[in-house]
């Protein structure tokens, strides 16, 4: 296994779509687990394949407490096949946005498919955080960040922040 850099916005690469992956091999296998051990370490709740540089359609995803067993999910080209009409208010964070946090309102629960690790079609229902981090995770996959579903005024606050950190720790290097 081994820790992958994990990509701060601004940064191109976070606004592609994701390619689809035409089927799970050792490779996809091998990525998922460097993402979790990437996820755990950060630490985080879920990580998109985008966000440590691989534009496919991959995403992991872990929301046991503290003390509890851990449940890694790792979803292959993963599709909501169903939107709740209730909806839910999260305050969001994201690896690729460091320290900022904002309020995201996103469907309270959905119903998607996806390839599981071992190349075979899976459906899934979530609700509550689970829901709200498969979402976030899934909107990596288009290229989309939680900074998007809030106002242009808070979201550029937090993109012009990050891009100052980013000018100032490039003249520190
Ligand atoms: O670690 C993370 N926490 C989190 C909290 C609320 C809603 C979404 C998330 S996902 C985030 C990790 C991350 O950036 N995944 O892309
Ligand atoms: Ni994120």
């Amino acid at each position: 296994m081994a820790l992958l850099p994990v990509l701060v916005a601004p940064d191109p690469r976070l606004k592609i779509k994701a390619k689809p992956v035409p089927q799970v091999d050792d490779t996809v296998r091998r990525l998922m687990d460097d993402m979790l051990e990437t996820m755990y370490e950060a630490p985080g709740i879920g990580l998109a394949a985008p966000q440590v540089g691989r534009p496919v359609r991959v995403i992991v995803v872990d929301v046991a407490r503290e003390g509890e067993a851990p449940q890694p999910l790792r979803l292959v080209n993963p599709e909501i096949l169903w939107r709740s009409e209730e909806l839910a208010t999260y305050n969001e964070g994201c690896l690729s946005l460091p320290e900022h946090y904002a309020d995201v309102t996103r469907p309270a629960e959905i119903r998607l498919r996806c390839l599981d690790e071992r190349n075979e079609t899976r459906e899934m229902e979530a609700k509550g955080l689970l829901a709200t981090v498969l979402q976030h995770e899934m909107d990596h996959l288009d290229g989309v960040l939680f900074v998007d579903h809030i106002s242009p005024l808070k979201r550029n606050i937090i993109l012009r922040k990050l891009a100052k950190a980013k000018r100032l720790n490039a003249e520190a290097v």
